[in-house]
């Protein structure tokens, strides 16, 4: 049975409440492009045989480039996981960083090279390297949301997942600890309805992940994860609320998944195609695009002339990456014995 498309409403992106200006949202439109066109040249790359692995965070840019917006980006504090590329490249990471790390070059700024791909781990941009195993982030992240607290600072801690990590225990501990010591964290989930090919209605028994936050006595939202304003607008509150000391949020962005769930799944022995091109109404950077049209903002012009900046960009990544050094086998060990 394939899981119903009632996640995200395919309503017009909203939001000129949220208050960016048009700099602002040129810029973001810029790095959502940006985020798109390395996601699909990594696509091409595997497909080529030239990386072994790509997890994409295709379909859910409006969730990454919203939240980074809402943060205060190089202060706050993010622990990722591996669907983040967008939020990652709009922290700042660049697109020769995520290259370095899909060739798994020695250079790779999350692990040099030791980690699979897209498990971000950042210090310059207070990215938490996270491990494989899901939501094992979220307690690691309410932990840091404690020790802010404990420094006196007022940093907020964003710890992002998917809705079907929700079923594991450290999501429930997390939360209960965040809501008993109203902790300066966000919960983000981007929720796609799927875990690989196991649909949202056999993880849950509820319409909306942040439904549950009012068992931990925190406050939860649910937002379109396809609409950057939205995204932005509520994840601003959220955030801001974790700094004053209101506590944490437990924040669903729903959203869908158009590829495959890595570059080691096929997808169409779960879904149909019709299912899988309804989203392409709902695709993020198309809507950003029309409403940024829409109102004067973007123009064809302009946005041919993004399109070229960034093809350079990821050419321009490919080619560095291509031509890095390779991990020296002897220094394997190197990060996980103390000398
Ligand atoms: C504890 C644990 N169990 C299983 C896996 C294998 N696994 C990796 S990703 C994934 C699906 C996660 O789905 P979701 O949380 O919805 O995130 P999405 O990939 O859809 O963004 C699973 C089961 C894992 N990495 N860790
Ligand atoms: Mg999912």
């Amino acid at each position: 049975m394939s899981a119903e498309l009632t996640a995200a409403p395919a309503r017009e992106a909203g939001g000129e409440e949220a208050g960016l200006s048009p700099e602002t949202l040129l810029e973001m439109y810029e790095t959502m492009l940006l985020a798109r066109r390395v996601d699909e040249r990594a696509w091409v790359l595997h497909r080529q045989g030239k990386v072994a692995f790509h997890i994409s965070g295709m379909g859910h840019e409006a969730v990454h480039i919203g939240t980074a917006y809402a943060m205060r980006r190089g202060y706050d504090i993010l622990h990722p996981y591996y669907r983040d590329l967008g939020l990652c490249l709009a922290l700042g990471m660049t697109p020769r960083e995520f290259m370095l790390g899909l060739f798994g070059r020695k250079d790779d700024p999350n692990s040099g090279g030791r980690q699979m791909p897209s498990h971000w781990g950042m210090k310059r941009l207070n990215i938490i390297s996270g491990s494989s195993p899901v939501a094992t982030q979220v307690p690691q992240a309410a932990g840091i949301a404690l020790a802010e607290r404990l420094k006196g600072g007022d940093r907020v801690t964003i710890a992002s997942l998917g809705e079907g990590s929700t079923s594991e225990g450290d999501f429930h501990e997390a939360l209960n600890w965040a809501g008993v010591h109203k902790l300066p964290l966000v919960v983000l989930v981007e929720n796609n309805i799927y875990a690989i090919s196991v649909p949202m209605h056999l993880q849950m028994n509820v319409a909306n992940v942040a439904d549950r936050a009012c068992a931990y006595g925190i406050e939860g939202v649910t937002v379109d994860g396809n609409d950057v304003f939205a995204v932005y607008r509520e994840m601003k509150k959220a955030i801001e609320r974790a700094r004053s000391g209101g506590g944490a949020t437990l924040f669903e962005a729903k959203t869908y998944r158009p590829v495959p769930h890595s570059s080691d799944d096929d997808d169409r022995t779960y879904r149909s195609r019709e299912e899988v091109e309804e989203w392409k109404k709902r695709d993020p950077l198309l809507r950003f695009r029309n409403e940024l049209m829409r109102r004067g903002i973007l123009t064809e012009e302009l946005d041919q002339e993004y399109e070229a900046r960034v093809a350079a960009s990821v050419d321009d990544a490919q080619k560095y990456a291509e031509a890095a050094p390779l991990p020296a086998p002897e220094d394997a060990l190197g990060a996980v014995y103390a000398d």
